[in-house]
């Protein structure tokens, strides 16, 4: 049996998190499995490793949390996710309401509203040569749609952003990011836990769904608030940055661009492209239920393990050219919205977006250019934006 590699890495600092992609071609070359000492963890960030620790529940367990702390050793900062953060059978039944919440049903009936705003939105950014496309258009739109589906008022949604930035900085360790996104964590989660009881919410949207399903008996009213949270947490930061990286994605190569003009039935499938080269995503932990083993390395049980989406979706042992950007390219598999039990319930709903968005601009603009320096943003877990500026050509 041979040891597995322990690696001096911290993939929390800003070296790692501003270019993670050296960082995970190292871990991958060091073995399909590592130890991060500084962390106490293990790792890997190849395809089929984080494949099956996606997908083999009962051993890479949800329910100790998805992020570096153990649930079991440390409190988690708020009361667990009912989905995210649980197995089966819990699981199973509150992703049956949110199967429902977010079904292809509750879509179709969102289409024509989400697809008019996306025309009427590009319409408007018609007149303008240049643009942030992180503020003007990528946080932009969907704040003009999203929090009105789930059926939230008109007040108070500047708390959406900043109490995502804590859930997905949270999944990592105490760090300079995670302080800085909690200096005013009281006020935005108290406004968020009133967001999500009954009153609170429209009588038709997302929210009033999961609602709904406590009169059918399938969830308590103690667990309904928690899982409109789970909508609200992961619901909105997610796809503004899969909408900010895939712009960022086609202004870097605008030949991409190009293609996309010339053949729409390219968006969707593109989407899936721009979510693998730049993944929102980067990372999600399981806990070892029992002693494993997992790459030819044996994990204890009750270990740690920081599935690395993000270097999965370029492992050359999966992808022809990982670190090539290519709208025609076969992206299916990938795991930027995760895999098995606890792939995205979501990503519907985030593709419907990204779809009517992106071919509004690509209608109406011959070419999208960088026209600056983009700034990032650093989170733990996320990898964005805070700045993309553009140049627009008008078709
Ligand atoms: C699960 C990514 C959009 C709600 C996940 C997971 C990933 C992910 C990687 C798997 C977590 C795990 O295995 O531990 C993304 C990305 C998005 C996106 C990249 C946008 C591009 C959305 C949207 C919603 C949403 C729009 C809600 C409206 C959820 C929920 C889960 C989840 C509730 C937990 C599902 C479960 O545990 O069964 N997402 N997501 N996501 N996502 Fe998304
Ligand atoms: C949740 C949740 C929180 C963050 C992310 C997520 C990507 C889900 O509260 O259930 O999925």
């Amino acid at each position: 049996m041979t040891a597995v590699p322990a690696l001096d890495l911290d993939p929390f600092d800003d070296a790692f998190l501003t270019n993670p992609y050296p960082f995970h071609a190292a871990i991958r070359d060091a073995g399909p499995v590592v130890r991060l000492p500084r962390y106490g963890v293990y790792a890997s960030a190849r395809h089929a490793e984080v494949a099956r620790g996606l997908a083999e529940w009962e051993i890479f367990s949800s329910a100790a949390g998805v992020g570096l702390e153990d649930f079991r050793r440390a409190a988690p900062w708020r009361p667990p996710s009912l989905i995210l953060e649980a197995d089966p059978p819990l699981h199973t039944r509150t992703r049956t309401v949110l199967n429902r919440a977010l079904s292809a049903k509750a879509m179709a009936n969102l289409r024509d509203r989400f697809r008019d705003a996306a025309e009427a939105f590009a319409d408007r950014l018609l007149a303008r040569r240049s643009c942030d496309a992180i503020h003007e258009i990528a946080e932009a739109y969907p704040l003009s749609v999203f929090p009105g589906a789930v059926g939230l008022g008109a007040e108070g949604l500047e708390n959406l952003l900043p109490y995502g930035a804590m859930a997905f900085n949270a999944f990592g360790p105490r760090n300079r990011h995670f302080e800085e996104s909690f200096r005013r964590a009281s006020e935005v989660v108290a406004w968020i836990t009133a967001q999500c009881q009954r009153e609170a919410l429209s009588p038709e949207g997302i929210g009033a769904t999961i609602w709904g399903a406590v009169d059918t008996g399938e969830i308590s009213a103690a667990e309904a608030p928690l899982l409109v949270r789970s909508v609200l947490t992961a619901g909105l930061d997610t796809t503004i940055i899969g909408i900010g990286n895939g712009l960022f994605c086609l202004a870097a190569n605008p030949d991409e661009w190009t293609k996309l003009r010339d053949n729409p039935a390219l968006v969707r499938p593109a989407f899936d492209e721009m979510l693998r080269w730049e993944s929102p995503v980067q990372t999600f932990f399981r806990t070892t239920t029992k002693a494993t083993e997992l790459g030819g390395a044996t994990l204890p049980a009750d270990a740690k393990i920081l599935l690395f989406l993000a270097g999965a979706n370029r492992d050359p042992r999966k992808w022809a050219d990982p670190d090539r950007f290519d709208v025609t390219r076969k992206a299916a598999g990938h795991a930027a919205f995760g895999a098995g039990i606890h792939l995205c319930v979501g990503q519907m709903l985030a593709r419907l977006e990204a779809e009517v968005i992106f071919s509004a601009l690509l209608k109406r603009f011959q070419r999208v250019e960088l026209a600056g320096e983009p700034i990032r943003k650093l989170n733990n877990t996320l990898r964005q934006f805070a700045s993309l500026p553009l140049k627009l050509t008008p078709a």
